[in-house]
């Protein structure tokens, strides 16, 4: 099924510096509890495993004052660069790049990383959010709000200095390779920049119009229309109705139903082009025992259908 052979590599990134919530540290740790290593072992694959746990939590630098709106950059950063080795070590070994996050910030390096390897990559994001505030646009200083600007080269020299700590992220993704899937809660300078760079976004609106099956084939046509290209799907679980992951930091109601989020997995997973998946902001810390359980078993059953899984 896979073109890149049988193996997934695995990051866990047990971060939340990109936001002010706890707890989204332990996704990754829960969504292993809940199995999904032996899951993916299951359908057949092999695992290979970063072993890099710990590592996160220590690399919190004893001071890391804002640095003009951005919060915690020096961390954002430091995280976001450890991933971005691991999933390029991932993609150049032939491993499809499975990454678990953490808050959404961890993309930045998830995206440096496969870019590295696949530079012709198509970039799928599933959220509510854009995530492509600039450090000037962002309201909230929030880094799991900004990935997107920094891969995107939409930073201004000023925002993103050659000497800053994300001098290191250099523009790897093209404008005309991104796709949004599922917004409906995108700030003012977000919708301005979206505009302005003519980057193709299918809201919710979008969805209920024509429907997920119909969107999902022209977001494919729009990044990868002979389905040749390899695809990099970044996933945020909030994308999903918060009835279906509730365990999430920034809930925003009317959003993808448990049948449409898994759709555009199997689907994506269909086009046999898919090199590396993130799967963040899972926050177990968030709600009722119910509640976490059900976010969590979300988020392995979508990793899964990205992976391959089918209902027949
Ligand atoms: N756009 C807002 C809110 C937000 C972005 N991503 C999440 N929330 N999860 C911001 O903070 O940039
Ligand atoms: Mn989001
Ligand atoms: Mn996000």
């Amino acid at each position: 099924f896979l073109k890149n052979g049988s193996v997934v590599g695995v990051t866990c990134v047990p971060f939340s510096g990109g936001q002010p919530k706890g707890g989204v540290d332990d996704g990754p740790v829960e969504m292993m509890r809940f199995g999904i290593l032996d899951q993916l072992q299951g359908m057949g694959y092999q695992i290979e495993l970063s072993n890099s746990m710990d590592k996160y939590r220590s690399m919190r630098p004893e001071s890391d004052p804002p640095i003009g709106k951005m919060k915690n950059p020096r961390y954002v950063s430091m995280a976001a660069r450890r991933v971005a080795e691991q999933v390029q070590e991932h993609c150049s070994n032939g491993r499809m790049a499975v990454t678990l996050g953490g808050d959404h910030s961890i993309a930045m390096g998830t995206l440096v990383g496969s870019t590295a390897v696949y530079r012709d990559l198509c970039v799928i994001w599933v959220d509510a959010h854009a995530d492509v505030n600039t450090p000037s646009t962002t309201d909230s200083g929030n880094l799991h709000g900004c990935p997107l600007s920094f891969v995107l080269g939409l930073c201004s020299p000023d925002d993103h200095p050659e000497d800053g700590p994300f001098g290191w992220i250099k523009p790897c993704v093209s404008k005309d390779r991104l796709v949004y899937i599922g917004l409906r809660d995108v700030d003012a300078g977000e919708k301005a920049i979206l505009r302005e760079h003519g980057i193709k976004a299918f809201s919710m609106h979008d969805v209920d119009k024509h429907g997920i099956g119909k969107v999902v084939e022209m977001a494919l046509d729009h990044v990868n229309k002979d389905r040749s290209l390899p695809i990099h799907m970044s996933f945020d679980v909030d994308a999903l109705d918060p009835s279906v992951a509730p365990a999430t930091g920034t809930p925003v109601r009317g959003g993808l139903t448990f049948r449409e989020g898994h759709y555009i997995c199997e689907a994506v997973a269909e086009t046999g082009c898919l090199v590396a998946l993130d799967l963040v902001e899972v926050n177990p810390a968030l709600g009722d025992p119910d509640s976490l359980r059900q976010t969590v078993a979300v988020g392995c059953s979508l990793v899964r259908c990205s992976l391959g899984e089918t209902l027949l």
